[in-house]
């Protein structure tokens, strides 16, 4: 790979149009190699293990376990199927402790579901923003098997003033640097009930296996049209709450500013911007001039379907709707793909965007209220046809 040579030239040209708030030193700038133990993905940070899928190679609608990313905050746990449990607890009638062959014997359901991580991108920031420095592959999508979390709830008979349901992992550490958690803390998300009664699972197989490690064995959740962070791993309790959970990870992390009636107000992230991602060409890749080029991605969204994805080869001039492949499946991406017919020899600024069924289309502009996260405007991707 020689595409993470970038000269100063390539910078400024980039700097100077409006919505190139980014780097343009593609993900691999930034990284090491890939190491013996993951072959597949891109190694953004050693302990705690943080890895990328590279999104130029994506070329099925299910990302295969091992090059599905990996996002830890901490040291992983090694847990045993045999020891753990999971507590369902606080505000319910008939709190409970549950193993992981009672939880398999219940009833199960699988989905396709994609989630992202809410830093994905971030390597795109100018100036840089606190977090791993990822490039477009912190994303995925995989086939969950699992336990319905409204059956769990339902068993421990939540109290009619639970708001929330905190779900927590076994993995544990101290933040020391700004913001500082109190101490050693667990890595744990509060969720609204509506949601957790409506479709998250409690998932156990991943791509028709039983977890590996590093996406959360034995039991994590997954939580349809959330960003990463909700989807819990090495999940060990749940703990029904009758005021919204303000832990590290939703206050002091993951949050960003909304403004009611014009009052800058920190919200927990939640669920999933629409957004559309360039798989090829990648960034700095050369392409053949006069030679018609298939550029391809995936899209996704929150709540909703992607109903239509536009490329712009003219850096946002003119667009072009791309064909959404395969079946509609929700909260799961849509693979797409669009010709550019006869690229012209030169410099070509690429653009995707995705617009879903609420009407919701992706900003040209950064919004500096998402802060650190959440980044989903639209991003250009530069190749030079010869
Ligand atoms: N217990 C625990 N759960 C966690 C995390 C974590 O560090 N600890 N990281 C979260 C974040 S930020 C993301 S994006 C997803 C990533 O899941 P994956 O590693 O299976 O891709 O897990 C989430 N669940
Ligand atoms: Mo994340």
């Amino acid at each position: 790979m020689t595409i993470n040579m970038f000269h100063r030239r390539d910078f400024l040209a980039a700097a100077a149009a409006p919505f190139y708030v980014q780097a343009i030193a593609g993900p691999r700038a930034m990284a090491q190699a890939p190491t013996a133990a993951h072959p597949g993905l891109i190694v953004r940070q050693q302990e705690p293990m943080n890895l990328e899928f590279p999104f130029s190679s994506l070329d099925s609608f299910v990302v295969p376990t091992e090059r599905f990313y990996v996002r830890n905050h901490f040291a992983m746990p090694q847990l045993a199927a045999a020891t753990w449990s999971l507590e369902v607890t606080g505000a319910a009638a008939r709190p409970f402790r549950i193993g992981y062959e009672e939880l398999r014997r219940l009833p199960s359901v699988t989905r396709t579901v994609t989630f992202e991580c809410a830093g994905n991108n971030r390597v795109a920031l100018v100036p840089r923003e606190r977090g791993v420095l990822w490039g477009s592959g912190a994303v995925g999508n995989a086939e969950w098997t699992g336990v319905p979390l409204a059956a769990l709830l339902e068993r421990a008979g939540l109290q009619g003033t639970a708001v929330e349901v905190v779900l927590e992992g076994a993995d544990e550490g101290a933040v020391n640097e700004d913001p500082r958690s109190p101490g050693p803390i667990h890595f744990a998300r509060g969720l609204p009930i509506a949601k957790a009664r409506q479709d998250v699972l409690l998932a156990y197989r991943m791509n028709g296996r039983d977890l590996t490690p590093a996406h959360g064995f034995p039991v994590r959740a997954v939580v349809p049209g959330w960003y990463g962070m909700a989807s819990v791993k090495w999940l060990t309790r749940i703990v029904a709450v009758e005021r919204p959970f303000q832990g590290f990870y939703q206050t002091l992390d993951y949050a960003y500013w909304e403004r009611p009636a014009g009052l800058p107000t920190l919200r927990p992230i939640g669920e999933m911007d629409v957004k559309a991602s360039i798989a090829r060409p990648a960034a700095f890749e050369v392409i053949a001039a006069g030679q018609p080029y298939r550029v391809h991605g995936a899209a996704w969204t929150g709540e909703g379907d992607i109903t239509q994805v536009e490329v712009s080869t003219d850096g946002g001039a003119t667009w072009a709707a791309a064909r959404l492949l395969g079946e509609r499946v929700p909260h799961a991406w849509r693979l797409w793909e669009s010709t550019w017919a006869a690229p012209v020899a030169g410099r070509h600024t690429l653009m995707a965007r995705a617009t879903d069924s609420r009407g919701r289309t992706q900003a040209m502009r950064r919004d500096l209220d998402r802060r650190n996260y959440m980044i989903s405007h639209v991003l250009p991707v530069l190749v030079d046809a010869r």
